[in-house]
């Protein structure tokens, strides 16, 4: 058995109840060795080479990506296990009927039979993490204990670890407990498996009124790096409904005019609708002097401030990105962001030692390694990278990244932006007339479903505010606490929906997206300057034709009324299926938003077949 001083430290534990926890699961988890991580560059070397010597890491061509690595993970573990995800409040009610639950005593028998003995023959990691910049008011701490190289690695670059976080932590500061194992002991002398993870047995859970969360049998993103989904998100929003902020599954970018005048918006989507692509826009070459920044790319913590206004901060250091369809076209900025200090995990390797995945050049390499570690069939019809391949990158490294983006204080929030991926129906982009029809719009938003993956392509996914997956409390719960928040601020932010998928009888895209997307960003940014005059419509108000900078494109009148008009059929169908979404919730369902609905519903019927801009022309 492992005693005290065979814990290893280059700096001294001051805080009681950490090191008392940590001891207690040294006791549980019986690792060969305990390390506390400090954060430091050789650590992180050391640690890379670790898993080069074990053969997990490909150390890539430094000529080509400087101190990158790529690594494959095993078949079974490449995405977040939502169906072994589980909110273990202590009362049900509390999880809601979107989240599972166990009762946290019984998840707790469970989990510590599993637990025991689970580190055998690896080395045990501390480390602590500060999710925000160190010491921001804003900011929160935690402390990860890991039994994976790659998790210590990858926190790393997505978090800010060592030392001076548990200077900020003092004695006794308050941190929430994260326990991961990979759950795949090694026996005396066993060998050691390329990506252990436990092939049976998977549990990601968070105890929300203890702010903890313990992780089996997984080494794959979300899964294992807790700093992300499981504490910024699933236990932070708990925080923030009991402290009144926001923790939201949002971006944050700034928009500069070349008046030098600035906004900053966060927006929400659900997945695969290109929500990094958007953080990282780059305006059509027109529009000179125009400038977009990225503070982040997934996640924004909200507060108000002492003088009223809403300031957010990313709470992650880096980008755990979808690696296939990044390219130069698609998102040159985060092509320039992986040059250099990344980990690629699933993607294809070429025999230069470069990456590659489908998406990123027209043609394929010649002769390259699959995320299977295999040769690659280019006529297989399979993938070379798996389609949820990811790039861990540092956020310091993007080259549009917001001068603010570590600013303790965060960066002021002028407006909500709430998207989707729907082929009919949405427009794309409407705002919302008032607070609570904004908290409607996102309660209700929801994407085509695009990978087979998720059951049928296609069809409609209700996902509020993109949190469906990574709320900690009940989801109906969640939307009185925005409609509570909007309520107490003096200027609530602007709120608008966007769609950027919008397509013809043919299924050809009706809107260019990308670059293009700036246009629409560009009306935002000026109705809340207070600049552009909006047109009423049933569902809220919405940009004239002349409204929008069409500066270099080519799109007319007529293929603009096509994507702004309101069709009543459809959206009497669109309020059906809202309706279903409130039926799942219906016992704590704010009552605003019931009357919400019924207000739309009673726009519609008062208005035209096809709602357009200009009525005479219907
Ligand atoms: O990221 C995307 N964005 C946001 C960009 C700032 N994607 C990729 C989504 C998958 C992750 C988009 N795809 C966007 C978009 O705005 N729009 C589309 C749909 C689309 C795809 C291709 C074309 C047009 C629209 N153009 C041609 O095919 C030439
Ligand atoms: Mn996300």
């Amino acid at each position: 058995m492992i005693t005290e001083s065979a814990i290893q430290s280059s700096f001294e534990i001051k805080h009681k109840e950490a090191s008392d926890w940590i001891n207690e699961v040294v006791q549980l988890c019986k690792p060969d060795q305990v390390q506390w991580c400090d954060g430091s560059k050789e650590e992180y070397d050391g640690l890379c080479q670790k898993l080069v010597d074990k053969g997990t890491f490909i150390r890539l061509n430094p000529e080509k990506r400087p101190n990158s690595y790529a690594c494959f993970s095993d078949p079974s573990d490449v995405a977040r296990v939502e169906d072994r995800t589980y909110i273990c409040s202590k009362r049900k009610d509390d999880a809601g009927p979107t989240n599972n639950w166990m009762e946290p005593r019984e998840m707790k028998q469970t989990l510590n039979k599993l637990l025991d003995g689970c580190m055998k023959g690896r080395t045990m990691y501390v480390i602590p993490f500060s999710m925000g910049p160190v010491g921001s008011s804003i900011s929160h701490i935690g402390i990860e204990i890991t039994d994976s190289e790659y998790v210590v690695v990858n926190m790393h670059i997505m978090t800010r670890v060592g030392k001076r976080v548990m200077d900020v932590l003092g004695k006794e500061g308050e941190f929430v407990k994260c326990l991961h194992t990979v759950g795949a002991p090694l026996k005396d002398g066993q060998k050691d498996v390329l990506w252990p993870t436990n092939q049976t047995t998977k549990y990601i859970v968070h105890y929300p009124e203890e702010r903890s969360i313990v992780s089996y049998g997984s080494g794959y993103g979300g899964n294992a790096l807790l700093g992300k989904k499981c504490f910024a998100l699933r236990i932070a929003s708990v925080m923030a409904q009991d402290e009144g902020w926001l923790a939201e599954h949002m971006l944050i970018l700034g928009v500069e005019s070349p008046e030098k005048e600035k906004s900053y918006v966060a927006a929400a989507f659900p997945s695969a609708c290109g929500k990094t692509n958007f953080a990282m826009l780059i305006p059509p070459k027109e529009f000179k002097g125009w400038k977009v920044t990225t503070v982040g790319d997934d996640i924004a913590w909200i507060k108000t401030s002492k003088d009223g206004s809403l300031r957010a901060i990313n709470p992650e250091a880096g980008y755990f990105g979808v690696a296939p369809g990044t390219n130069e076209k698609t998102n040159p900025n985060a092509m320039a962001t992986i040059s250099k200090n990344s980990i690629f995990t699933n993607v294809a390797v070429t025999p230069d030692g470069d990456v590659w995945w489908e998406g990123m050049t027209d043609q394929p390499p010649k002769d390259i390694i699959d995320w299977h570690g295999k040769k690659w069939d280019p006529t297989s019809g399979k993938p070379a990278a798996h389609p949820n391949a990811r790039f861990t990158t540092p956020a310091s490294q993007c080259p549009c990244i917001d001068e603010d983006w570590e600013n303790p204080e965060g960066v002021p929030i002028s407006a909500f932006i709430f998207g989707g991926r729907r082929s009919t129906t949405i427009p794309v982009v409407y705002q919302a007339p008032n607070w609570a029809f904004g908290v409607y719009l996102a309660s209700t938003m929801g994407s085509e479903t695009t990978a087979a993956a998720f059951g049928e392509v296609g069809k409609v996914r209700r996902d509020p505010f993109a949190m469906l997956p990574f709320c900690g409390y009940h989801m109906a719960d969640y939307f009185n606490h925005w409609l509570q928040f909007g309520r107490n601020l003096q200027a609530p932010p602007r709120i608008f929906g966007v769609n950027w998928f919008l397509k013809d009888e043919n299924g050809k895209f009706l809107w260019p997206g990308y670059g293009d997307n700036f246009r629409i960003l560009k009306w935002i940014f000026e109705r809340v300057r207070g600049k552009a005059a909006p047109i009423e419509s049933p569902i809220g108000w919405m940009p004239s034709y002349e409204d929008i900078d069409w500066r270099g494109s080519e799109m007319t009148k007529e293929q603009f009324a096509k994507i702004i008009e309101i069709d009543s059929e459809a959206w009497k169908k669109e309020l059906l299926s809202h309706a279903e979404l409130f039926e799942r919730m219906y016992d704590k369902l704010p009552k605003e938003l019931i009357f919400m609905r019924e207000l739309l519903l009673s726009s519609l019927w008062r208005s035209p077949a096809k709602w357009k801009l200009e009525p005479e022309t219907v």
